[in-house]
């Protein structure tokens, strides 16, 4: 068996990937496979919790594959998986529902800001925690790499383990959110006070992993900037630009000090024109790969493959918990 810690996290494929979940996660994900004993997973049942058209839904669930494998995640050392491809993720969450309670759901952050000002939220949206618990718990985590928007989920998985684990008799291992390093949160580019999502309105507010250069330049030369025309990190004063310095960092590899050097005395003009290469560059290959592997018609096999590795793992969890809640198997 092996020594190396578990990881586990998952992407919903509920719109086109962008260079926020690239930065954010994904880059994340693929330097985690070097030293850990990874499961990731295409969370597409997550997705449903909003409406969606089913040929998109498809469509998108296919790409959030392709691009996971495309931006360097190699699956003979992973496990990929469709979240919908293994039941066990589903009768997992109903026990865990219940252990878990009302309340706590409703005070997750993520659900109020969802539900905020909406005439009708599906119970899919509120119950939403409870499967991401039964997804990291189903394979005995210890670390969920998440942005620091996540945090509140992974804290009530813990807390939902510990219940079950007191109540029934030790089944789960407790996981640990693993966040990244500060700067890791991308901002959106019509507004640096929201995350960049990838299910915002507004196309412009992100750049997505299939952009092409031309959008690319388009959406970074029209991204707001702050009063003023210093490039210089100041989240506070600058959010802005401080947004697009993280950014060119993380793309580049270049210390945010370097960068601002880079441009003393130059306008913003200068440096988003160079901030539109640098992205660019950086999906590129990506973008090349993922021609490369919708062509070869392998994201079929490697979710086949991961669905029945993961099945392994999965069906020992839920017939230990079914044991102990005193189900007959
Ligand atoms: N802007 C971001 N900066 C850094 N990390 C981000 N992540 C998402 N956006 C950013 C991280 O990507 C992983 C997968 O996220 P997800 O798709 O499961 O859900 P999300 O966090 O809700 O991402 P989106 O793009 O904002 O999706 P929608 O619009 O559907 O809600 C997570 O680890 C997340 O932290």
């Amino acid at each position: 068996m092996s020594q190396k810690k578990r990881v586990f996290s998952g992407i919903q494929p509920s719109g086109a990937l962008t260079l926020g979940n690239y930065l954010g996660a994904m880059k994340q994900w693929v330097a985690l496979q070097e030293t850990h004993d990874c499961v990731y997973c295409v969370v597409d049942l997550h997705a449903l919790t909003v409406p969606s058209d089913p040929d998109d839904l498809k469509k998108r669930i296919f790409d959030t594959a392709a691009l996971l494998i495309a931006s360097g995640l190699d699956p003979d050392r992973v496990i990929l998986i469709i979240q919908s491809h293994v039941h066990e993720h589903c009768e997992l969450a109903w026990l865990l529902s219940c252990t878990a309670t009302y309340g706590e759901m409703g005070r997750m952050t993520q659900f109020k800001e969802k539900s905020e000002g909406k005439e009708s939220v599906s119970l899919g949206l509120f119950t939403y925690p409870v499967l991401m618990a039964a997804d990291i718990l189903l394979y005995q985590t210890d670390l969920v790499p998440v942005g620091a928007d996540q945090k509140q989920h992974v804290e009530i998985t813990r807390d939902i383990a510990d219940r079950f684990n007191r109540r029934y008799g030790p089944v789960f291992t407790l996981p640990e959110p693993f966040i990244p390093e500060a700067g890791a949160r991308i901002m959106s580019l019509d507004d640096p006070t929201k995350k960049m999502s990838k299910s915002n309105q507004n196309p412009n507010s992100y750049v997505t992993l299939l952009d092409t250069p031309a959008a690319i330049r388009k959406k970074i030369l029209s991204a707001v900037t702050d009063s003023g025309r210093e490039v210089r990190y100041d989240p506070e004063n600058k959010a802005a630009v401080s947004n697009l310095l993280t950014i060119y960092s993380r793309c580049a590899g270049g210390s945010i000090e370097d960068i601002e050097g880079m441009y003393a005395g130059k306008g913003y003009a200068d440096f988003k024109k160079d901030l539109a290469a640098v992205v660019t560059d950086t999906l590129r290959p990506v973008q090349q790969r993922f021609e490369d592997i919708c062509a070869s018609g392998e994201v079929a096999r490697v979710v086949k493959d991961g669905a029945d590795k993961a099945r392994e793992i999965a069906r020992v969890t839920l017939g230990a918990a079914k044991e102990r809640i005193g189900l007959v198997i």
